[in-house]
């Protein structure tokens, strides 16, 4: 997650401050970094290369130009590749739009205030959301819900896929669902539709007939899905012959989440589930960067 980002002059001035952390961090240590890079900036002229360093929990990534430093603050298991990748789109797109105002900047920093929608898209992350399960189990109705729209109502087949987008401030991260159509003749394209996706939703109708058909379905998919990525939503929990989670839970071996799609009141549930496994991306990358290390090291 990425908590902060700076842009500030050779002699210490902050021309652009953004805050995109709710909870506390450590400022002394921020403000600490700061001060000791200004000093150092002065001694180098234009160096493009992009840097990162760890400070107990927080990870500052940071590059110079042109008696200018650019920095992001992130949690220290954010990966070093993602931003890299944002602090030089941020660096390049500051310097292209400020170029001409730094050169005869007259103190009033206001003048960079307009950068901040800019950076605001840059730093927002993208998790790609996938929703598959059989027809008519309830995906659609459960995309709904998640994005505060009307639930309920009538059964409109998705046809192939169906993309919305959803904002999740907290994270500072723009959701991407693929609602992906359950009938038979979609399903050969499951497998592409869902290639690089971040979570998958696996939706199935909670009743014996539903959950039976599901864990049939959801066999096959494991053939090509990771299933660490699966999230098992059982929905229709209304239903009056619907098998509780716990007993789901058994029958497929992983976690079952209870859920009732047209139920507005649930939208608590499935936004914190997702809330959840969101924090979990986060912790499961750094593991993978962790193996990924030590396969390195035990290969020299
Ligand atoms: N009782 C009940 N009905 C539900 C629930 N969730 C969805 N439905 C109904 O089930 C029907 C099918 O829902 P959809 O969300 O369109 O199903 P889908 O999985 O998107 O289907 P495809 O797009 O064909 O793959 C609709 O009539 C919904 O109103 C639920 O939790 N309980
Ligand atoms: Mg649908």
């Amino acid at each position: 997650m990425i908590w902060d980002i700076y842009v500030i002059t050779s002699s210490g001035i902050c021309l652009f401050h953004k805050s995109y952390h709710k909870q506390w961090i450590d400022e002394s240590i921020i403000s600490g970094f700061l001060t000791a890079f200004a000093s150092f900036i002065k001694s180098f002229d234009s160096e493009e290369e992009i840097e990162s360093v760890v400070m107990r929990n927080i990870k500052f990534v940071y590059s110079s130009y042109d008696e200018l430093l650019f920095i992001i603050c992130a949690d220290k298991n954010e990966r070093d590749e993602l931003l890299k990748k944002k602090l030089k789109m941020l660096r390049d797109s500051f310097l292209s739009l400020f170029s001409k105002e730094i050169k005869k900047w007259d103190g009033d920093i206001s003048v960079f205030k307009r950068f901040e929608s800019i950076a605001d898209d840059i730093m927002k992350s993208h998790v790609k959301i996938a929703l598959i399960g059989k027809d008519g189990v309830g995906k659609t109705s459960l995309l709904n819900l998640i994005m505060g729209e009307n639930v309920g109502g009538n059964y409109t087949p998705t046809m192939l896929i169906d993309i919305k987008e959803y904002e999740m401030p907290v994270f500072n991260v723009k959701l991407i669902f693929w609602d992906i159509g359950g009938q038979e003749k979609f399903r050969p394209f499951w497998e592409k539709l869902t290639k690089d996706a971040d979570i998958i939703l696996f939706v199935c109708e909670s009743t014996p007939k539903g959950v039976y058909e599901a864990r049939e379905l959801f066999q096959q998919i494991s053939k090509f899905l990771n299933p660490t990525k699966i999230i098992l939503v059982a929905n229709k929990q209304d239903l009056p012959n619907a098998i509780p989670p716990e007993k789901i839970s058994e029958i497929f071996g992983i976690k079952a989440h209870g859920m009732v799609a047209v139920a507005p009141h649930y939208r608590q549930r499935i936004l914190e589930l997702l809330e959840d496994s969101l924090s979990d991306l986060t912790s499961k990358q750094a593991f993978r960067e962790l193996q990924e290390k030590e396969e390195m090291g035990a290969s020299i």
